[in-house]
């Protein structure tokens, strides 16, 4: 039989799904482009090409990027996070860290509740690290999820770069359906570029040391910008009229008694000179409205929705409280 018809006969009987299950990304263009960068920087185009080729297609990836949980309204999405047993798992995580939280606090400024509210909220204390393979995750949205490839193509060469740096094998870095890995949830550029040894063995290792991770977590809003002079949100009121559109992205843009001259009730005065936004929310009880001060944006630095960096602050003010911090 001639070779063209062998193929066409071999391709009609398994082309279709065996392309969909395993799309081969290693044929792809993308990827073709980004082995050259890498191997530009050191890295073995074989061994890529290999990985990449045994990556898969997950379609439970790109169904869960379709409906994150921030969609949900305020009073929804409290209620997942702000229940008392993660309050009380916030508390014996810090048993077992109390001396390195408070390093990280004194190190990097950053107060001991809001690093334990990260990790409580991202993980359950490392509870739920997520059980996707990075490779799999990134390689999934960055070649077949048009929407976000370009981040996601930027976040799987990342990984490569990530397991040569930290000497780690690619495939058994695992995750959460984006990429993001370890107790405090970093994708791979955020590792490569904020992750610190916080333990001194030599190696960052935020997946399975909750040392590295902590120091982790603080250096990563350090570096953002939190400032331990103030604090990050409080309750106003006669503020609807300044707020255009409730549950919306922070711009720090006018200050404290710019907020008051427009009547808003409630802004603490060490914030006159502060920059702040107001924060609309639709909560249990009515609408509400919050100050909030640039710590706020910072966290949202971490995960870009108001809800995350509320329930973070939220969550951080409860373990304060159960702590005596
Ligand atoms: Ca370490």
């Amino acid at each position: 039989m001639h070779i063209v018809q062998t193929i066409i006969i071999v391709a009609i009987l398994l082309g279709p799904s065996l392309s969909f299950a395993n799309p081969n990304y290693a044929e792809r263009s993308e990827v073709k482009a980004m082995v050259a960068r890498l191997v530009a920087k050191g890295l073995d185009a074989n061994t890529i090409l290999t990985l990449m080729s045994e990556a898969k297609r997950l379609d439970t990836v790109i169904n869960a990027m379709n409906r994150p949980a921030e969609r949900k309204k305020w009073m929804d999405y409290r209620a997942i996070f702000l229940k008392r047993p993660r309050v009380l798992a916030a508390k014996s995580f810090y048993r077992k860290h109390e001396k390195t939280l408070a390093r990280a606090e004194l190190e990097l400024g950053v107060p001991v509740e809001v690093i334990l509210a990260i990790i409580g909220v991202e993980t359950y204390f490392g509870r739920n690290k997520g059980g996707f393979r990075a490779l799999d995750a990134l390689a999934t949205l960055g070649l077949d999820y048009p929407k976000r490839s370009k981040f996601f193509l930027g976040e799987l060469e990342s990984l490569f770069l990530l397991a040569k740096e930290e000497n780690l094998s690619v495939t058994d870095l695992k995750g959460s359906y984006a990429g993001a890995m370890g107790f405090g949830q970093f994708i791979p550029s955020s590792y490569l570029a904020y992750a610190i040894d916080f333990d001194n063995d030599g190696r960052r290792d935020l997946i399975n040391n909750p040392v590295d991770a902590i120091g982790s977590v603080a250096n990563y809003l350090m570096r953002h910008g939190w400032d331990n002079t103030y604090g990050v949100a409080s309750v106003v009121s006669s503020a609807a009229s300044n707020v255009e559109k409730m549950e919306s992205a922070i711009v720090i843009k006018e200050t404290g008694s710019e907020l008051m001259a427009k009547g808003v009730q409630g802004i603490p005065d060490a914030w006159a000179q502060l920059p702040l936004d107001l924060l609309g929310l639709h909560g249990t009880k009515g609408d509400e409205f919050w100050a909030v001060t640039k710590n706020f944006y910072v966290i949202t630095r971490y995960n870009r929705s108001p809800l995350y960096a509320m329930a973070v602050h939220q969550l951080s003010q409860e373990i304060a409280k159960e702590l005596a911090l």
